[in-house]
C-alpha cells in the first residue's frame, strides 16, 4: 500500500506485516547460518541478517506487477516482494520443488510471478537487468516501478554510471536502493568508494536522500516518496540506506579467514544495538500497538512457518537427472 505523499509513519497494520516480514527473514537466514555449518547446505549462503528493514520497507510500497533485482544477499528481497518461504528454502537445498526446480540456489531465488527478477552473484548485474524492466514499463505505461537492491561496493561498478544515466534520460521508473552496510567483503567502504555514493544521484539530476536503514520507518517513508515519482512518471530516485550486515559476508568465511578479524567487536557490538527489529519491537510496546503476548504469537508463529518450510526442503525430491539438460537453451 502506497502512503499519501505527506505520510511519514506507516498505519499500524502496514507496519505489523512489515515486522513479521523482517522476522521471518531474520528466522530464515538464522536457520541457514546454522544449517550451512552443520554441513546441511550445499552452498555458502549470504545472510541478509540486520538489513531487513531496508528491504522489507522498500517492498512494502510494491505490488506483483513491480520488479524488484536483487544482488548475492538475495533471500531477504525476495521474502520482502512476498517470496513464497518453501519454494525458496527447497531452491537453496537444491530441490525440485525449488522456486527454480532446484536449478538456481541462493544466489539465484527469482519468482516472476511476484515481480522478483532474481538474486545475482555478479556484483552490479542487478543494476543493468532492472533497467531494462523499467524501460519495458515505462513503453507499457501501466504506473508499474522497478527497483534495484545493491550494496555501496556495486556501486562502484561502471554499470552503475550507466543505469543512472539512461534512466534519468529517459525518466524510467526506477529506484536505485544502496544498501550500504559498510563493508564490500571484507573491505572498508571508505577504502573502496570515494564521495558520498547518494552524490551520484545529483550528477545525474534526480533527487537522491540518505536515510539510517536500520530505521523502518525511515526506510519506508524514503521509498514511499520515490516510488509515487515513479508511478506519476516523473523519473527514478535514489535511496542510499546506511545499514549493517550482522553475519559475516559469506557463511563460509570463518573457513578461509582463518581466524583474521576485518572489524571489531565493538563495532558489531554498537549496530547489535540499533537492530532494525528489536526497534520495532520496543516501538509496538512502548505505544501499545502491540503486547508482549502479541509478539510472542508473532514469534511462535514465524518459527512454524521456518520449520515448516526446512521440513518442506528436507522431504523434498531432488530434480530429476535429465534435469539437467533442460533449461539450457531457448
Ligand atoms: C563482478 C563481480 N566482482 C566481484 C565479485 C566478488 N564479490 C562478491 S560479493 C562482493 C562484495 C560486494 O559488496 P557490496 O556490493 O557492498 O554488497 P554486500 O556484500 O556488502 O552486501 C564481491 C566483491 C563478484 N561476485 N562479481
Amino acid at each position: 500500500m502506497s502512503p499519501t505523499p505527506e505520510a511519514t509513519r506507516p498505519s499500524r497494520a502496514d507496519r505489523l506485516t512489515m515486522v513479521e516480514r523482517m522476522l521471518l527473514i531474520r528466522r530464515v537466514e538464522e536457520r541457514l547460518g546454522a544449517d550451512f555449518k552443520a554441513g546441511k547446505l550445499i552452498a555458502g549462503v549470504h545472510l541478509y541478517s540486520g538489513q531487513e528493514a531496508v528491504g522489507v520497507g522498500v517492498c512494502q510500497h510494491l505490488r506483483d506487477s513491480d520488479w524488484i533485482a536483487s544482488n548475492h544477499r538475495g533471500h531477504g528481497h525476495f521474502l520482502a516482494k512476498g517470496g513464497d518461504v518453501r519454494a525458496m528454502m527447497a531452491e537453496i537445498h537444491a530441490k525440485a520443488t525449488g522456486v527454480c526446480k532446484g536449478m538456481g540456489g541462493t544466489m539465484h531465488v527469482a519468482d516472476l510471478s511476484k515481480g522478483i527478477l532474481g538474486a545475482n552473484g555478479i556484483v552490479g548485474g542487478g543494476i543493468s537487468l532492472i533497467c531494462g524492466a523499467a524501460f519495458s514499463q515505462s513503453l507499457q505505461g501501466q504506473g508499474a516501478v522497478s527497483v534495484a537492491f545493491f550494496g555501496d561496493g556495486a556501486s562502484t561498478q561502471g554499470v552503475m554510471s550507466e543505469a543512472l544515466n539512461l534512466s534519468a534520460l529517459w525518466k524510467l521508473p526506477m529506484i536505485f536502493v544502496c544498501e550500504n552496510n559498510l563493508f564490500s567483503e571484507f573491505s572498508r567502504s571508505d577504502t573502496v568508494v570515494a564521495g558520498r555514493i547518494v552524490d551520484r544521484a545529483a550528477a545525474y539530476g534526480m533527487p537522491g536522500v540518505q536515510v539510517d536503514g536500520n530505521d523502518l520507518d525511515a526506510v519506508w517513508a524514503a521509498a514511499g516518496q520515490a516510488v509515487l515519482r515513479a508511478r506519476a512518471g516523473q523519473g527514478p530516485s535514489f535511496i542510499e540506506a546506511f545499514t549493517y550486515r550482522m553475519a559475516g559476508h559469506v557463511e563460509a568465511e570463518t573457513g578461509f579467514l582463518q581466524g583474521a578479524q576485518y572489524r571489531s567487536g565493538e563495532e558489531v557490538q554498537a549496530w547489535a544495538e540499533r537492530d532494525p527489529i528489536q526497534r520495532q519491537r520496543t516501538q509496538l510496546l512502548s505505544t501499545q500497538q502491540a503486547t508482549a503476548e502479541q509478539w510472542a504469537d508473532l514469534e511462535a508463529r514465524v518459527a512454524a512457518q521456518v520449520e515448516d518450510a526446512v521440513q518442506f526442503a528436507i522431504d523434498s525430491p531432488p530434480p530429476p537427472a535429465e534435469q539437467a539438460l533442460q533449461f539450457m537453451f531457448a
